[in-house]
């Protein structure tokens, strides 16, 4: 069980009012709030031992890198991966999938090979490879959705041929709350000899991720959306991959040796880590991470799925209420009447209500459902009950000056 008012006095931001009223804030799958701790660990970096990372014999170079290392071992203690040098240090979940795209595409795919995806990809798991497909002429399979807007999985097995290269999907989808059965997907991929790279974004804040259970070959997220500051996240790729694919980007730190004649690339993982790396971000995100466990992830886990059932019961009594799909995460999307969902926002807004509103950057889902957008609520281990019978409130607010 979590202590939610225990655990909310560690988030300073949480106190504010907004327009007025207690902020509620409920658009935690976009990013969440930041405890103090992680905050601390940011301006102590700069009050303490900052100074550029691995290559210093000074003192205080010295004492960054070690920090920065250590934080890599709590990465790969947390997805319980076998090995340090499988975790990469990128911006997020984006520059992790590009960085696949670029560099395992530019290694190992060409001209008529297939990438699957999914239908509920956030842009960031489909326009990589449409830039790859532009490139190189690679083409795009996507797993079908069933009417309850789950991946049809039946599809998917049809998916497959000599040509399939690499299966891309999301663990979570970021607008339904749906886990997708991604163990099931990466034994299929892998009985064709098909490597998977599962997008965890939005799984790795709410469920307990194992690399060595999941058998993924490569796994993405972004810190910011696990309290940890916004510009660092993780690339956790299989060593067979990671050593035969060239590097992403060139520069200092990625290098062995260079001459002007040719150039020969540092080992595991600094082969993808070119230039000075966000250490102060890396250091935060090993204290996010030590926090998370503090609370336990399964506790975290269990009291949002318990917020989110809540929310869902709540809103189903709302008349006019559209849920898309059954979520089982900590993110929930609806529609009211013909309320537009900007519209809808902009009032919760009003009563210090912070959601989601629009297509979240899944236009192909939004398509597929045939709607412009949806309300999002979504949530992290300091929201409440009581907050959602807020929200619950706003929304019928909202509903009764439509009317
Ligand atoms: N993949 C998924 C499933 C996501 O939900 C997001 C961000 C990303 C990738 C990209 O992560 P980034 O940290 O590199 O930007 N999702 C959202 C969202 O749902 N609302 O704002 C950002």
């Amino acid at each position: 069980m979590l202590n939610t008012d225990e655990i909310r006095k560690e988030f300073p931001i949480l106190g504010q009012k907004v327009h007025g009223k207690p902020l509620v804030y409920l658009d935690n799958a976009a990013t969440t709030q930041k405890p103090q701790c992680v905050i601390d660990a940011i301006s102590e970096v700069y009050c303490t031992i900052n100074a550029n990372v691995h290559r210093g014999v000074h003192h205080l170079s010295q004492v960054a890198t070690e920090a920065m290392e250590q934080a890599r071992t709590k990465v790969k203690e947390f997805i319980g991966a076998a090995n340090r040098h499988e975790i990469i240090f990128t911006r997020g979940t984006t520059e992790s999938i590009n960085l696949v795209a670029s560099s395992f595409g530019g290694t190992f795919l060409k001209s008529g090979d297939e990438v699957i995806i999914s239908s509920v990809e956030h842009h960031s798991n489909i326009v990589p490879w449409q830039l790859l497909r532009d490139r190189i002429g690679i083409s795009l399979r996507i797993i079908p959705l069933t009417a309850d807007c789950r991946l049809d999985i039946e599809a998917y097995k049809g998916l497959f041929s000599e040509r399939t290269k690499l299966v891309s999907v999301a663990h979570v989808s970021n607008v339904l709350g749906i886990t997708n059965p991604v163990k099931e997907i990466i034994d299929i991929a892998h009985s064709h000899g098909v490597p998977v790279l599962v997008d965890g974004a939005q799984s790795t804040p709410h469920i307990k991720v194992n690399m060595q259970e999941l058998d993924a070959d490569f796994f993405a997220f972004s810190g910011h959306k696990v309290y940890a500051p916004t510009g660092i996240g993780v690339l956790y790729g299989k060593e067979k991959w990671l050593d035969a694919m060239q590097p992403y980007h060139g520069g200092g730190e990625m290098i062995k040796s260079v001459h002007f004649e040719k150039t020969t690339f540092n080992e595991l993982p600094y082969k993808f880590e070119a230039g000075t790396p966000d250490y102060t971000g890396i250091i935060a995100l090993g204290k996010a991470l030590e926090w998370v466990e503090s609370k336990g992830i399964e506790n975290i886990a269990a009291h949002e799925h318990e917020l989110t059932r809540y929310a869902v019961e709540q809103l189903r009594g709302i008349e006019g209420m559209r849920i898309f799909g059954e979520p089982d995460g900590a993110a929930v999307s609806f529609l009211v009447g013909d309320i537009h969902p900007a519209d809808l926002g902009t009032i919760l807004d009003h009563l210090g209500i912070a959601v989601r509103t629009g297509h979240h950057c899944a236009q192909p889902l939004m398509e597929l459902l045939g709607i412009p957008g949806t309300v999002r609520a979504s949530f992290a281990a300091y929201n409440t009950k009581e907050e959602v019978d807020t929200l619950i409130k706003g929304i019928e607010r909202a509903v009764k000056m439509f009317a």
